[in-house]
C-alpha cells in the first residue's frame, strides 16, 4: 500500500466517482493571463482561447488525468485581484467547454462562493480552495454542492505570504490547521468522506518548511483524509537547483514520486503524461509482493 491506510477511498464527484485506490493525477489548467508557469496560454486579452483549452485538456485526459483543475484567479504574489464576474466568466466558460467534450472530473480552483455554486450547477466535480473555504459564504456554497472539497493550508494571503514565514513546528501546525478546518467544514455539513487535505506547498513556507512537510507527509496522511499535493514546478525546486519554471520537470517528477511514497492520493501537476508514468512505477513498486 502507498500509505492510505483504511481511510475512505471513493469520492463522489457529482455524477462521477473517483477511486483513490491508487494515486490519481489532477492536470492544471490556468485560465489566467499571468500564471507563473504558462501565463496567457489559455486566456489572453480578456478572452478564453477555446482551441488551446480543448487541445490541452484532451492531451491531459488521453494521458491519464483523472481530474482537470481549472483556475481563473492567480495566486501569484502581487497579482491583481480578479473581479468576481471575470472569474465566473473564465471558469464557467472553461467548464462548459471541458464538460461537454471530455469524460473527466472538473475541479474548480476557486475561493468564491458564486463560482462554487454556479460551477457545481454546470457540472463541476470537485472544489479546490487554497483559502480553505474562509471567504464569506464559501462553506455554505461548498456544503450545498455536496462535491468533494480540497482544503489547503496557507499562511497569510498570496500577496504577502512569502515574507519570512515562521513556524515552531511546521508539520504540527499545518496538521492542526487541517484538522480544525476539517472540523469546521464538517460542522457546516460537508461529509467527512468528501474532504481532502493539502499541506499547501509554497503557500507561506520557506523551502525548508516545504521539504519538512514532504518528508513528513505520512503524518498528514495519518489525519485520515485523502491528501492532495501541489509540488509541480514550484519554487522549492529552485532552492536546490537553478532552474526556471520550464526546466523543472525532472525535479517535479522526483517530488511526485516522493509524495506518492508518502501516501498522497491526488497529485496536482502541469506535466500529466510524464507524471502518470512516474506514478505507475511507484504503484507497481508499492503493490509488489513481499
Ligand atoms: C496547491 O499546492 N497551488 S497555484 C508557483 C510555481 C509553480 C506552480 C514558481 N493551486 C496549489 O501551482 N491548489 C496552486 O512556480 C493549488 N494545492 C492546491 N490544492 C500555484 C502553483 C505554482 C506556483
Amino acid at each position: 500500500m502507498t500509505g492510505q491506510g483504511n481511510q475512505p477511498t471513493l469520492l463522489t464527484c457529482g455524477r462521477r466517482t473517483l477511486s483513490l485506490s491508487s494515486a490519481r493525477i489532477m492536470g492544471i489548467l490556468n485560465i489566467t493571463p499571468d500564471s507563473f508557469t504558462d501565463g496567457g496560454l489559455l486566456y489572453r486579452n480578456g478572452r478564453l482561447h477555446a482551441d488551446a483549452l480543448c487541445r490541452t485538456a484532451e492531451a491531459m485526459v488521453r494521458a491519464g488525468a483523472s481530474v482537470l483543475d481549472i483556475g481563473g484567479e492567480s495566486t501569484r504574489p502581487g497579482a491583481a485581484a480578479v473581479p468576481e464576474q471575470e472569474e465566473l466568466d473564465r471558469v464557467l466558460g472553461a467548464l462548459d467547454i471541458i464538460a461537454s467534450r471530455f469524460d473527466v472530473i472538473v475541479s474548480l480552483d476557486t475561493s468564491s462562493p458564486e463560482v462554487i455554486t454556479a460551477g457545481a450547477a454546470a457540472g463541476a466535480g470537485m472544489i479546490n480552495d487554497v483559502r480553505a473555504l474562509t471567504r464569506d459564504g464559501a462553506l455554505a456554497a461548498a456544503s450545498s454542492s455536496a462535491l468533494p472539497v480540497c482544503i489547503m493550508h496557507m499562511r497569510g494571503e498570496p500577496g504577502t505570504m512569502q515574507q519570512a514565514p515562521q513556524y515552531y513546528d511546521v508539520v504540527a501546525e499545518v496538521s492542526a490547521f487541517l484538522q480544525q478546518r476539517g472540523a469546521v467544514c464538517e460542522a457546516a455539513g460537508i461529509a467527512p468522506q468528501q474532504l481532502i487535505y493539502d499541506p499547501g506547498f509554497g503557500f507561506g513556507k520557506t523551502p525548508s518548511h516545504n521539504f519538512s512537510l514532504l518528508r513528513h507527509l505520512p503524518d498528514i496522511v495519518a489525519l485520515g483524509r485523502p491528501v492532495l499535493t501541489g509540488l509541480s514546478r514550484k519554487s522549492m525546486i529552485a532552492s536546490v537547483l537553478e532552474r526556471d519554471t520550464s526546466q523543472r520537470l525532472p525535479a517535479s517528477l522526483a517530488l511526485a514520486v516522493l509524495a506518492v511514497v508518502g501516501g498522497a492520493s491526488i497529485l496536482r501537476v502541469h506535466d500529466v503524461p510524464e507524471t502518470v508514468d512516474a506514478v505507475a512505477m511507484v504503484t507497481a513498486w508499492a503493490e509488489a509482493s513481499l
